[in-house]
């Protein structure tokens, strides 16, 4: 079966790379019949690219110089909107992902079986260059771990992919450019419940740049929490809850620490006063650091409003919450009192109960959610 293929690669800085780009592409799509062009998703790079291209003399190969917002993901986007072919096929231009797999990663997307196909590291028969260094593989481990709220598939951080159209056609009003790993955006967006990943060798980039950095990594978590939002709603804002509350709890370990050893030093050997105060102090500091990170993250979106009378709407709440922990668990712990780790238990549930009543009171109360 011959298909109409587009291929798009973002660009930003790569003028070097193109014309073996370019001549690798038309050495590995020419054999398979295949009709095929190239988008070249440029950002003004101010590096002669044009010239390059045109110097290229290729009907099929297309140079796309993009106006803003720049971003990888702005481009990649824009070149699956207005590319023809009915099979989308995205990959980076600096050589790091072999063009001779196109063909592959194309033959696997007609099939109609699979909604999206990834050129995968991390499947059987593919390999890495090596040379990375033990960062750059805890980054990819650990961004992978994180995907791991939406797919399985070995590599979901993968920017060389293949789609048939109308599969892009199920989400694309509502594909998301903060989404650097477009591959983690297609999977979510577009329903993509089989994914095929066919094994690669993945290169060092040929010549220039990395342009991922820092800025790019912490955008990867913005990028999972829009998604974790789109995908799970209620339930992914409860985690964000959950998250923010465990931070409470170091924050609460770290400032009864303090304060107990602080209130030590300066004499006051009276172990009832001492250890009030110190927790007393410690719920009253976590219970502010919970507050403002709730705020910012949890109902970033609700924060409007006057920020005292929340503040106090907020530990009103708490406080009666941890009286419905406090309740939960001593009844469950009456009840439980012969099974083994009865007590443990029932504070476990205890802190469960006591964090959803907080939730839901957070939501209706403090951060008005429910009109
Ligand atoms: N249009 C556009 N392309 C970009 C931008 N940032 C990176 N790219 C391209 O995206 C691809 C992947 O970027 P690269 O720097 O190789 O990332 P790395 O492989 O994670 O190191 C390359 O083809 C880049 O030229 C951008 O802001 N705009
Ligand atoms: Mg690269």
């Amino acid at each position: 079966m011959t298909a109409s293929v587009s291929i798009i690669v973002p660009t930003y800085r790569e003028a070097l790379n193109i014309p073996e780009l370019v001549r690798r592409i038309s050495e590995a799509m020419t054999p398979t019949g295949h009709k095929f062009d190239l988008w070249l998703m440029d950002d003004p790079s101010g590096d002669g690219i044009e010239r390059v291209v045109k110097e290229l003399r290729l009907p099929w190969v297309n140079l796309v110089t993009r106006t803003p917002p720049r971003g990888l993901g702005y481009a990649v986007l824009e070149g699956l909107r207005s590319a023809p072919g009915d099979i989308l096929v995205v990959m980076d231009a600096d050589l790091s992902h072999p063009p001779e797999r196109i063909p592959a990663l194309v033959d696997a997307a007609l099939q109609p079986e699979n909604h999206l196909v990834i050129g995968s590291r991390y499947v059987s028969g593919a390999t890495i260059d090596g040379g990375w260094s033990l960062l750059r593989h805890m980054n990819s481990r650990g961004a992978t771990w994180m995907a791991r709220l939406f797919t399985w598939v070995n590599d979901p951080m993968s920017g060389f992919l293949a789609m048939r159209r109308d599969i892009l056609s199920r989400a694309v009003g509502e594909l998301d450019p903060v989404g650097y790993k477009i591959g983690l955006e297609l999977i979510v967006k577009c329903r993509c419940g089989k994914v095929a990943e066919v094994p690669i060798h993945f290169s060092d980039r040929a010549l220039g740049k990395s342009k991922m950095g820092l800025r790019e990594q912490l955008q990867y978590i913005v990028h999972v929490r829009r998604l974790a939002r789109w995908k799970y709603g209620e339930l992914a804002r409860f985690g964000e809850f959950g998250i923010v509350g465990a931070s409470g709890l170091v924050v609460n370990l770290a400032t009864l620490t303090l304060v107990n050893d602080a209130m030590l030093r300066m004499g006051f050997t009276a172990q009832s006063a001492r250890l009030n105060t110190a927790v007393t102090i410690a719920v009253f500091v976590s219970m502010s650091t919970n507050f403002l990170l709730n705020r910012m993250l949890t109902f970033g979106d609700k924060a409007r409003g006057h920020l005292g009378r929340k503040y106090l709407t907020f530990v009103g709440v708490c406080l009666v919450g941890g009286v419905v922990n406090w309740w939960a668990t001593t009844r469950l712990a009456l009840r439980w009192h012969e099974i083994t780790l009865g007590l443990q238990a029932a504070a476990v549930c205890g802190v469960f109960a006591g964090m959803l009543f907080n939730y839901i009171g957070s939501r209706i109360f403090v951060f008005r959610t429910i009109r």
